[in-house]
């Protein structure tokens, strides 16, 4: 029990570790000490029970087709990049059919590029020129505009931001990905990060109203360096305290960091490569993928996932205790490609009704298995049989007497027997093909 009155001892300690943290705000290590607030805390529930989101990237690199990757992968050089702004006026961008499509496939929060590797914001910065109002013909912050239709359609938006940065030479010395594309072989970095980084997260924080949080990306390209975190995430909490830190830079969390990502990859699992092992007990998951195999619009890549594929996903995310980031990459012109919208539009019908199975579960008693994940509510156990055509399904004991088993959908009852040593569930006949087949079981109080 803490109790309300502190003795100056603790008072007197806890204004040191005040003073401390500003003394060493510079330091290699992240936000030591950090207490999320009571805001953040409720952020995260919230977070966790959204579920699904719709991740966007979206930048002047749009223009060639080729995914947000191709400054580096064609080595060009500043003087080319540079004149890819010049063709970005995407006259048909529409926010409000952004966030309707994201509101259509059951999503509950949008994350997308404020600025990718090639360091272009794509929102009204006055820290750099390079940015979309000052360098396209389009001119205006479409930024903005979404985050104006978020609120108003009631949809958190989160802003990735790239630490990676191709294009500034103050990004120096540079990292892995480096290639001579004519920067000096000099600059400041920390001038870098704490007034060009720094000063472009304030504006963020600040000129879009209340957001959900900074998605980082590109520290993996320069994993020792001194990223000065300890004070780009006191800088984000001191601004928006409800605002969540969610770095991928495929390492264990850090102190300041509030939701761990997984790139390309459910939680713990390092089919990508690069993912690390460990996941933590503390922060809420997130599960990040792409509906074909770019982020960035590329026009040469057909390779959809199928509506069952990532209702599959969606749901081995949530029985995972994870959040699913389904990425789409918008073209040039603003629109959404079809391919993309009617797969969208698919998995929206689905979850329409198998949301009570997914919305605000977190991951059920039963580990994940290659037969399916178990989801949980209050009460509620969700078992998803994704891939188990034999007639019974034994699961291990969970603690709780069952009272009933039933079919979310046809709400009919399961036979079942529950012993010490589990829990047998008596499945009919695989019919027609069906995604997913969830039987809600419900606990004795
Ligand atoms: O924004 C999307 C991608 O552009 C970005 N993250 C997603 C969300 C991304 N960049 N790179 N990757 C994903 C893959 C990472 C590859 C890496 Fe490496 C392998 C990073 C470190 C090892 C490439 C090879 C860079 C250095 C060596």
């Amino acid at each position: 029990m803490i109790g309300t009155r502190r003795s100056s001892a603790a008072k007197y300690a806890s204004a040191l570790v005040f003073a401390a943290s500003f003394l060493f705000l510079n330091s290699a290590v992240a936000q030591t000490g950090y207490q999320p607030s009571p805001a953040n805390l409720q952020a995260r529930r919230e977070f966790q029970d959204a579920k699904f989101g719709m991740f966007i990237h979206w930048g002047v690199y749009s223009v060639l087709g080729a995914g947000e990757w191709v400054f580096h992968e064609r080595k060009l050089t500043l003087d080319e990049y540079n004149k890819l702004p010049s063709f970005f006026d995407p006259e048909k961008f529409d926010a409000k059919t952004w966030v309707a499509l994201a509101k259509s496939a059951g999503m509950k929060y949008i994350t997308i590029t404020s600025r990718h590797h090639d360091g272009f914001a794509m929102f009204d910065s006055k820290v750099s020129d390079w940015n979309i109002v000052q360098r396209t013909p389009y001119g205006k912050d479409p930024l903005k505009m979404l985050a104006d239709e978020c609120h108003r359609q009631g949809i958190k938006l989160f802003f990735y931001y790239s630490q990676l940065d191709w294009h500034n030479p103050d990004y120096y010395p540079r990292g892995r990905t480096d290639w001579n594309n004519g920067r000096p072989d000099h600059g400041d970095f920390n001038a870098y990060l704490d007034n060009y980084m720094d000063g472009q997260l304030r504006e963020l924080l600040t000129n879009y109203g209340p957001i959900g949080g900074i998605w980082f990306d590109g520290m993996w390209d320069k994993p020792d360096a001194d990223w000065h975190l300890a004070k780009t995430y006191a800088l984000i909490h001191q601004l928006q305290p409800a605002a969540l830190i969610i770095p991928n830079h495929h390492e264990k969390p850090k102190p300041g960091e509030d939701v761990q990502t997984f790139e390309r990859d459910l939680p713990g699992q390092n089919t990508a490569g690069f993912n690390t092992e460990y996941i933590s007990s503390q922060l809420p998951l997130e599960s990040s993928d792409t509906l074909n195999d770019s982020w960035g619009f590329n026009i040469g890549d057909s390779h959809y996932k199928s509506p069952a594929e990532l209702e599959r996903r969606l749901v081995r995310a949530a029985g995972n205790n994870s959040n699913l980031l389904l990425n789409i990459g918008p073209m040039p012109n603003g629109e959404i490609q079809q391919e993309f919208v009617t797969r969208l539009h698919a998995v929206g019908e689905w979850i329409s009704k198998y949301g009570d199975s997914i919305y605000g579960t977190r991951g059920g008693p039963i580990p994940p298995g290659d037969w399916g994940v178990t989801t949980q509510k209050g009460n509620r156990i969700y078992v998803h049989v994704l891939d188990w055509g034999a007639p019974l399904l034994a699961l291990p004991p969970i603690s709780g007497k069952v009272e009933s088993a039933k079919w979310l959908i046809e709400g009919t009852p399961v036979s079942f027997t529950q012993n010490a040593d589990g829990l047998i569930l008596k499945l009919p006949p695989l019919g027609e093909e069906v995604v997913d087949r969830v039987i809600v079981l419900t606990l004795a109080d």
